[in-house]
């Protein structure tokens, strides 16, 4: 299988993250697409296709904000990375936002996603090995591999959240469409809800969104990803959710990956994207569930079987240490 990746991925690399209170050493490091490349023998580099499949799926002034916001921090005379303190809860009226605090919760979900002065060129090349991995599927590879890093499924149109700046999975789903292809489900087996994909997507019937993953009640990203959120208008039905409870191992997500995986046929899809995160594996430093190396590889061949092409984006994964071999494992699936 053709694997994609840029070495301008690892220039990003916050210092730390606000978690439970305090500042910690952030945990979305180069160190994971390091250990993921060492893994997979011969990663190509991406062509450089432009920003216009980008912004097909974000907002200008998001992308202008992810660019630009670094130099305005430094400019403020603010140490360390960009981060946001303040965040628009309710309805965004159409203000005129001046100072780089007001942008930086216009534009962002939480405040685990500081921005350095490499963000954005890591985020657009991230985005490339999706495109370039798109492109193989559509040259006929029955499957394909982006090793995006930073990663996506949080991200949405107009917002950086969750270790995540730009929506890879969005954006090979829209320049999917764009380039011809009818309908799109999205896989995605990241043990944190995706819910930026979930909403870019919400109301559209062309993309349907499946995710399996820890139940929001007792984890990030808590306000998305329970089982009753469908889509809504064209995109009613959809959007499955199925949210799993902390300890789950391989028998009870395969049989929820059975279950989006009959979703999806009933759909019929031209493409199937995954949203593989690995953060899924019992010894995750930050998640609960308790897949194993070996399980990589059945929950592979399972969707495998079903014969479509597949795209393969990775999200999370912060074992870092098992890390390649559990890519390599669900690689091998294929
Ligand atoms: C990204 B992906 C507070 C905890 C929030 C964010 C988790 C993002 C996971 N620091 N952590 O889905 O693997
Ligand atoms: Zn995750």
């Amino acid at each position: 299988m053709r694997g994609f990746f840029d070495p301008r991925q690892l220039a990003h690399a916050p210092a730390s993250e606000l978690h439970n209170g305090g500042f910690v050493p952030y945990a979305e490091t180069p160190a994971r697409a390091e250990a993921v490349a060492a893994a997979l023998a011969d990663l190509e580099r991406p062509a450089d296709r432009g920003e216009a499949p980008i912004l097909a799926v974000h907002d200008t002034g998001y992308v202008e904000f992810l660019k630009t916001a670094p130099a305005r921090w430094a400019a403020a005379g603010r140490p360390g990375d960009v981060i946001g303190y303040i965040w628009p809860i309710a309805a965004r009226r159409p203000v005129r936002l001046e100072r780089i605090d007001a942008l930086a919760g216009r534009y962002s979900l939480d405040a685990s996603t500081p921005l350095t002065a490499e963000t954005w060129g890591a985020a657009y090349w991230s985005a490339q090995s999706v495109l370039a991995a798109l492109d193989a599927v559509r040259g006929g590879d029955r499957a394909a591999f982006a090793l995006c890093r930073p990663p996506g499924h949080h991200a949405g149109r107009d917002y950086l959240g969750g270790y995540c700046h730009l929506n890879t999975a969005a954006i090979a789903a829209q320049a999917a469409i764009d380039g011809g292809m009818r309908r799109v489900a999205i896989l995605d087996i990241d043990y944190h809800h995706g819910n930026g994909t979930q909403d870019i997507f919400w109301s559209r019937g062309d993309v349907f969104y499946a995710s399996i993953h820890a139940d929001p009640a007792t984890d990030y990203p808590f306000y998305w990803g329970h089982a009753d959120e469908i889509g809504e208008g064209a995109g009613e039905g959809a959007t499955l959710n199925l949210p799993l409870p902390q300890g789950t191992a391989l028998d009870a997500f395969r049989r929820a990956q059975h279950k989006a995986l009959a979703a999806i046929a009933a759909f019929a899809p031209d493409l199937a994207i995954v949203s593989f995160g690995a953060d899924t594996y019992v010894g995750d430093p930050i998640s609960g569930f308790a897949l194993r190396t070996e399980d990589y590889e059945t929950l592979a061949r399972d969707i495998a079987a079903c014969g479509w092409p597949v795209l393969i984006a990775m999200e999370g994964g912060y074992a870092v240490d098992a890390l390649g071999a559990n890519v390599a494992s669900f690689l091998a699936g294929f």
